[in-house]
């Protein structure tokens, strides 16, 4: 899997606003504020400082785009979009700006047709003490990934910032969240790279790739070309 190039979009809060998916499949990554989805869109991509990256929590408050162009490992090339989504749970944020992400969200995860599968972040530490301890840390997460599959959106489950375990915590960890979830987590660091490849495999197995857009030609432009399609068995 390489990308040959990754480029951000624009950052838009409602559905008027969101760039065309002209056939492309998008990710969304989601989470907790401060969890590391930017990092982890970045280490996707390759591209250190695409997302912004921050020490302060709720930095991203709007969905941010980009676009990548890849060449899979087979060869053939596509191109697909990514959604960095504005983290919740955040203490700081007030009743209103916390309802304002509720339906700018809310309105993505149902309207969004583009939208292939949702990578949805844990943070490792809250998964180290064990099922119970998990699950209330972990509430808004299980209620979300409950949401996301009412929906019938395909979620990707990641344990993040692997590396603030030791190697004998990480299987674990992850096996708590197999049980909280009923599906198998990719365990990965943005920071040391691990688990990146698992997550591609995770992605094109629901993914079903696109030929690459040519740039500016009417027919890739203009017409509205079907909804990526869902794999049933995904879900
Ligand atoms: N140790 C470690 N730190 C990480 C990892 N991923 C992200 N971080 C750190 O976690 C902090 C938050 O990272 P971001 O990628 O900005 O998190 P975010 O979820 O996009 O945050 P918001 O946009 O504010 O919701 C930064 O200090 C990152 O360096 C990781 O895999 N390992
Ligand atoms: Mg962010």
């Amino acid at each position: 899997m390489r990308i040959l190039d990754a480029t951000y979009l624009k950052s838009a809060p409602r559905a008027a606003d969101w760039p065309p998916a002209a056939g492309r499949h998008e990710l969304a990554f989601c989470g907790r504020s401060n969890v590391g989805k930017s990092s982890l869109l970045n280490a996707l991509l390759g591209r250190g400082s695409l997302a912004r990256v921050s020490q302060t929590p709720g930095r991203t408050r709007l969905i941010n785009f980009f676009s990548a162009r890849y060449s899979s490992s087979g060869g053939s090339r596509g191109e697909l979009l990514c959604a960095d989504l504005p983290g919740f749970g955040y203490a700081e944020v007030g009743r209103s700006e916390r309802q304002l992400w509720r339906g700018m969200i809310e309105e993505y995860f149902t309207d969004r047709q583009a939208l292939s599968a949702v990578v949805l972040l844990f943070d490792a530490r809250r998964l180290e003490d064990g099922e119970q301890r998990a699950s209330t840390l972990l509430f808004d997460e299980l209620e979300l990934a409950n949401y996301l599959q009412s929906l019938g959106r395909p979620v990707i489950p990641v344990v993040t910032k692997s590396d603030k375990l030791s190697k004998n915590e990480r299987k674990p960890a992850a096996a708590v969240l197999t049980r909280l979830l009923r599906i198998e987590p990719v365990i990965l660091s943005a920071h040391s790279g691990e688990g990146m490849d698992d997550l591609w495999k995770r992605i094109f197995r629901i993914l079903q790739p696109r030929p690459v857009q040519v740039r500016g030609s009417s027919a890739a432009s203009e017409s509205p070309l079907p909804p990526p399609a869902v794999d049933p068995a995904t879900r």
